[in-house]
């Protein structure tokens, strides 16, 4: 490798501002001394020439198994994905990035077979994640993946995460080796490299979202609370709460529509009202009177016009045999339309493989939301209980589980998991048969609500539309005062 041309393009970088020394606010929620954005590059050609050839160059002297396929990780790659395959003769990849609205929509652009290898590239690596992200999509479509190019390795845990999966990075530049050129080369004081050096070592981030300091003890510098959902669903490990949480960014909204009412009709008129302001659907399709396949068909295209995600709330509570018959046959086949399902957490794990082993067509996106605790007065789930039933959330089928149904702040801490919580009422109080409901902002700002479930505040208005754009409102309002970013 020219080292010579290595320092001058690291030089070069840091002078069109490609990266950037001073007090930056992360994705993650913490503060760096170093920031990255290598979207620059794509208005410097001759920069885009050079690192493409250096990368090119890179990739055959590593001698790594470049496989049949190149795919970039979106977006920043993109072009320099593209730069490589023509330099290198190598048929590309591309992997979509944006919000899948409903159902299988292709995501691996390009021709390739099930068993093709396929590298990825990639521009700044901090945890991992993303490069995680797009390797998750090519091997659901039968892609393997063993490698990883990549430009700026920030060396905070990237490579050791990736390697936990399977994906062996091999990066052009570390951090260190940019911080030495800089400061040979005059352009930063020795305090820098010395703040930036131990600002790494300070900061080491594990895939479960926790940071490993120094000496190896483990912080959660990252509370789920204080955190956007734009960076949670980076480190969310159930395609649901990720796609849930990129959804609830786009449409900035939280609110989840309860839609307890008995006719189908009825059910419809209200969902082609108040979709456009909510995230997530929640239905009790046994207590509809005249359930047919025509209106689980009708509101599934109600959920892509609106954007909107399903969820039965069945809260399945049996042994795994019977809640995979529950799940996938009889009148309802839930499995077949609806993307998420509320479960008790009293059978044990056992009740998480029944659902799962119900579910027999692999590209079907299903995930599940487990009761820790219920909103009613008198609720026999005790502290233990809901220990236990978060347990059960994180330790295995962490792919499954999109969500915790609870109703305080401390329970579920990884920010990849969502907190559903029930309610939710502008008028606080109880109702005659015992459910207790708190004001958006309390089930925000206190519970520690990410997605909280309306009901009859919305049902029992006069004008649904608006009461339900008003709750949306006053709930996404208190979560930007939770995670401190304005409307
Ligand atoms: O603890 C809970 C869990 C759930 S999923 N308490 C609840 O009330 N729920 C559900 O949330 C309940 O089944 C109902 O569909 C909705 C609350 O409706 P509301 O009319 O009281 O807002």
């Amino acid at each position: 490798m020219d080292q010579t041309k290595l320092k001058e393009l690291g030089i070069k970088l840091f002078e069109i501002n490609a990266f950037k020394f001073g007090d930056f606010k992360m994705k993650v929620g913490i503060n760096s001394p170093v920031y990255f954005d290598l979207r620059v590059i794509v208005s410097y050609p001759d920069v885009m020439n050079t690192l493409s050839e250096l990368l090119t160059e890179f990739i055959k002297l590593i001698e790594v198994d470049t496989g049949a396929h190149l795919c970039g990780v979106p977006y920043t790659a993109l072009p320099i994905a593209t730069l490589i395959s023509i330099k290198a003769n190598k048929p590309m990849l591309i992997r979509r990035k944006e919000v899948k609205t409903y159902g299988t929509k292709k995501m691996i652009e390009g021709k390739f077979n099930a068993g093709d290898k396929c590298l990825i590239i990639e521009d700044v690596v901090t945890s991992g994640s993303s490069i995680l992200d797009t390797v998750n999509d090519l091997r659901a479509e039968g892609l393997a993946v063993t490698d990883a190019i990549v430009v700026v390795d920030r060396e905070q845990g990237g490579a050791r995460n990736t390697e936990e999966d399977g994906v062996k990075m091999h990066s052009l530049f570390t951090l260190s080796y940019l911080l030495n050129v800089l400061r040979e080369a005059g352009l930063i004081e020795e305090s820098t490299v010395q703040s930036v050096a131990k600002y790494i070592k300070g900061a080491q981030i594990r895939s479960d979202g926790s940071f490993v300091e120094n000496g190896g003890k483990v912080i959660n510098e990252l509370s789920r609370v204080g955190m956007t959902f734009e960076a949670r669903a980076d480190l969310a490990k159930c395609s649901l709460s990720k796609e849930l949480m990129k959804l609830i960014s786009i449409k900035k909204s939280t609110l989840c529509l309860a839609a307890d009412l008995t006719s189908s009709e009825e059910i419809l008129k209200l969902v082609e009202k108040v979709g456009p302001y909510i995230c997530l659907l929640k239905t009790h399709v046994d207590i509809v009177e005249d359930f047919n396949d025509n209106f689980v068909k009708s509101l599934q295209s109600l959920a892509k016009k609106h954007n909107f995600i399903i969820m039965e709330d069945r809260k399945f509570a049996d042994i795994g045999n019977t809640v995979a018959l529950q799940y996938a046959s009889g009148l309802y086949k839930i499995s077949s339309w609806a993307d998420l399902v509320t479960v008790h957490a009293i059978p044990g794990q056992g009740i998480l493989k029944g659902l799962k082993a119900a579910l027999n067509d692999p590209t079907q996106q299903r995930g599940v939301f487990l009761l820790a605790e219920m909103s009613s007065q008198g609720s026999l789930a005790t502290s233990q209980y809901s220990a236990a039933t978060m347990k059960m959330a994180t330790e295995t089928d962490v792919d499954f589980v999109a969500g915790i149904v609870c109703q305080s702040a401390d329970l579920v801490t990884f920010p990849g998991l969502l907190q559903l919580t029930p309610g939710v009422k502008i008028e606080e109080g109880v109702d005659g048969l015992g459910q207790k409901y708190d004001s958006p902002e309390h089930v925000v700002k206190e519970k520690g609500a990410d997605v909280c479930v309306v009901g009859r505040g919305i049902l029992n208005a006069k004008n649904q539309a608006d009461t339900a754009k008003l709750y949306r409102d006053r709930l996404w309002a208190a979560y930007c005062e939770r995670v401190g970013i304005s409307e």
